[in-house]
């Protein structure tokens, strides 16, 4: 996993530099926004549970796809999708608190097209619940925190896409 600092610092070093004006002020950028992320991640670790049940009751409730026939039919597929959605929004939030994505391309991205496609899961659908997660999860944390959530949600979007 890498992270906003530890990226910055590995540029610099395989260059044998300091680093430069620009790294500097992505890296003050990072650091001056810490509260927020510490803060959202709080917010978000405190609702969680209410988070994924509400993006599900936007994005699949009462859809072919929870209806006989559906993937999400049966309660064993059910509580696959609520928990294949609970570590969405975990990995997003470690990336958010990271400022990187490289953690869901080695947790969550890595294989999951194949899996999903081997087992009929819909991605389609799968793409609009990530999308209603971050509606909700931006009524929770509030605009600017739910904008960088915002960008996590969408890698993970289109990485499934
Ligand atoms: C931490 C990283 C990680 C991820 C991401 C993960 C995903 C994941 N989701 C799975 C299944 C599944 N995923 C879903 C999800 C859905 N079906 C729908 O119609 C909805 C649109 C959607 C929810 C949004 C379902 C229903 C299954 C079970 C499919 C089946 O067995 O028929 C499976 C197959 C094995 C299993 O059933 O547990 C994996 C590996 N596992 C992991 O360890």
């Amino acid at each position: 996993m890498q992270d906003a600092i530890t990226t910055l610092i590995n540029s610099s070093d395989v260059q044998g530099r300091y680093l430069d004006n620009s790294a500097l002020n992505k890296l003050e950028n990072y650091f001056h926004s810490g509260d927020m992320r510490a803060k959202a991640a709080t917010a978000i670790c405190a609702n969680a549970k209410k988070i994924v049940t509400q993006a599900v009751a936007k994005s699949l409730l009462y859809t072919d796809i929870t209806a006989p026939g559906g993937n999400m039919y049966t309660c064993r597929r059910y509580a696959a999708c609520v928990r294949d959605l609970d570590y969405f929004l975990r990995y997003a939030t470690y990336a958010m608190l990271a400022g990187d994505t490289s953690i869901l391309d080695e947790r969550i991205l890595n294989g999951l097209r194949e899996t999903y496609n081997s087992l009929g899961v819909p991605i389609g659908a799968t793409i609009r619940s990530v999308q209603a997660m971050k509606e909700v999860v931006t009524s929770v944390v509030g605009a600017d925190a739910g904008r960088e959530m915002g960008l996590y949600f969408d890698y993970i979007a289109s990485g499934l896409s």
